[in-house]
């Protein structure tokens, strides 16, 4: 039996999926007791320093913790798991950690986006129980802005590349941990939950013994969820937004089925989004938590949920807050929480006063969850104009003159799915999304949607130079070759697709193959 710690931030479902997969039987931690009478303790992390170790004071879980781990009894801390055995964060100075190792917690000081998000690799200093059947260059599943910073370096188990070296993985004794998520991170990151609970004492070392790692370009497969006439939950795909063909809303399979097969042809990550999530009451749509619920339960990489993310109140004029709507996804299985709709008004807002108010969406969810966890969805649409000076927007000077020769243009942002435009320019948005805490932006392009055509390039360049947060290229991915186009000609860090999947005309593997040898991407 495995005794899991769940301090009710992130995605501990995750990480019992993964444990009951492999046939164990999980006890989530309900007193302190249950820490020391634990067999093995695995504590999973998502979230900010400040508030876990809150929470573990108020739980007065510090003491049996300290009391566990000093013993020297098997522990797997995974991301913030890890953190928390450190003496203190640079994410919380008040804030005091376990200090059962040495060290500190530093934030990422890099010329790279941060977050570090994504498929990196383990340069690996020491044989170990937990690489028992890898090959050593399997890539593992990365979210974090923060990196452990060891005093001993003889603890290191690996180190992984992004800017820097920095420690991806330490173990004293029985006790090992992780900053990346083996939860998230498919069969590899299985077999090393498997060998921390099966693999013994003996010492393996990988084939593969390599220096330096890369972190790969993800890519993503999106499924645009909805409601059909006949009240089944489908997934769906636009042209351009317009997902009715013959006045029926396009089939295009079953949302749970259709992930799974998404896994196991290599996607990165899973996205979903409920595209009527803005007129729904999103906790009375029950079926999104049950999609999540039943994908999670056996689809081992990242799920990302959107649609219907913002506060509401519902018939019975109860409200509920974003945050809590966003606490329910993650309950069920979701990794991170893409906002629409509501990052446009919240944006406005914060233009038009000039100060945080700490109360949206954005930064309550970053401020419990961590910012990796706030994923911006942007449905632009291009507007031509003759002149830069013309629009109080961000013009980008275009090789592809509008109708009437017009050689500039702005990308407006939209609302309720592309159906209302506002005054305001997605780069702008992206901009003031990342400075009140967002971790990711998802640049949809209504303009290229379901086309075929490649991604739209020149405001992908747009948006990515204005931000330094990941971005996910999104909308018109017709071949392999497009997907080439956007790792060559921007700095996306990853690219989604949506119609050429559902439709199998280029299939997950297809645009690996393609890319590998060319870029860094997961095999
Ligand atoms: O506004 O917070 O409730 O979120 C609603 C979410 O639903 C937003 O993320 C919005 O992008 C999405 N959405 C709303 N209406 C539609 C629609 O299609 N009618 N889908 C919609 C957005 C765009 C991508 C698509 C890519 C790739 N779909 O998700 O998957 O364009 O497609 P392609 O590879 O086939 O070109 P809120």
């Amino acid at each position: 039996m495995i005794t899991l710690l769940d301090y009710g931030a992130g995605n501990v479902r995750s990480v019992i999926n993964a444990l009951e997969s492999l046939g164990e039987t999980v006890r989530v931690v309900a007193t302190a007791e249950d820490i020391l009478s634990a067999e093995k303790l695995v504590f999973p992390g998502v979230g900010a320093f400040g508030n876990m170790m809150e929470i573990l004071n108020r739980k007065a879980y510090i003491a049996p913790l300290k009391a566990y781990l000093a013993a020297g009894r098997p522990f797997l801390g995974i991301c913030l798991g890890l953190h928390a055995l450190f003496e203190n964060s640079e994410e919380a100075f008040a804030a005091e950690g376990l200090g059962f190792l040495k060290g500190t917690v530093k934030r990422f000081d890099v010329d790279c986006a941060v977050p570090h998000i994504g498929w990196n690799g383990l340069a690996i200093r020491q044989p170990a129980s937990l690489f028992k059947g890898l090959q050593g260059d399997e890539k593992f599943y990365f979210v974090h802005s923060y990196h452990v910073a060891p005093e001993d370096p003889e603890v290191v188990l690996t180190t992984t590349d992004y800017g820097y070296s920095f420690v991806s993985a330490i173990q004293k004794g029985p006790v090992v941990a992780t900053q990346f998520h083996p939860e998230k991170s498919g069969r590899s990151g299985l077999k090393l939950l498997e060998n921390f609970i099966r693999a013994g004492d003996a010492a393996h070392e990988p084939n593969v013994r390599q220096d330096h790692t890369r972190l790969a370009k993800r890519i993503i497969a999106c499924l645009d969820v909805r409601t059909n006439d006949q009240g089944d939950l489908v997934v769906t795909k636009g042209d351009q937004y317009d997902v009715r063909e013959e006045g029926e809303v396009r089939n295009l399979g079953k949302p749970v089925e259709l992930a799974r097969r998404y896994y196991e042809e290599g996607a990165d990550e899973i996205t979903f989004l409920n595209i009527t999530g803005f007129r729904d009451f999103p906790l009375a749509d029950m079926p999104m938590l049950e999609v999540l619920r039943q994908t999670s339960r056996n689809v081992f990489v990242p799920l990302t949920i959107g649609g219907g993310i913002r506060n509401y109140t519902d018939v019975n004029g109860r409200f509920y807050s974003a945050l809590e709507v966003a606490a329910e996804y993650f309950r069920s299985g979701a990794d991170k929480v893409s906002i629409g709709s509501d990052a446009v008004a919240i944006v406005e807002a914060y233009r038009k006063t000039g100060r945080k108010s700490g109360a949206s969406a954005i930064e309550t969810i970053a401020r419990v969850y961590g910012s990796q966890a706030v994923v911006i969805s942007i449905d632009p649409r291009r507007v031509y104009v003759h002149a830069p000076d013309e629009v109080p927007h961000s013009v980008i000077e275009t090789a592809l003159p509008g109708p009437q020769g017009q050689k500039y243009c702005w990308y407006q942002c939209t609302v309720k799915g592309g159906r209302e435009g506002r005054d305001l320019d997605a780069v702008s948005l992206a901009r003031a999304c990342e400075e009140l805490g967002a971790g990711e932006i998802l640049l949809n392009c209504i303009d290229r949607d379901g086309t075929n055509t490649g991604f739209d390039l020149e405001l992908i360049n747009a948006v990515k130079s204005a931000v330094n947060i990941p971005v996910i290229a999104s909308s018109g991915a017709g071949c392999a070759d497009h997907f080439l186009d956007v790792f060559q000609h921007t700095a996306a860090e990853s690219a989604l697709a949506a119609g050429i999947f559902h439709r199998r005309e280029v299939p997950i593997g297809a645009v690996k193959s393609f890319l590998k040898n060319k870029m860094e991407v997961r095999s």
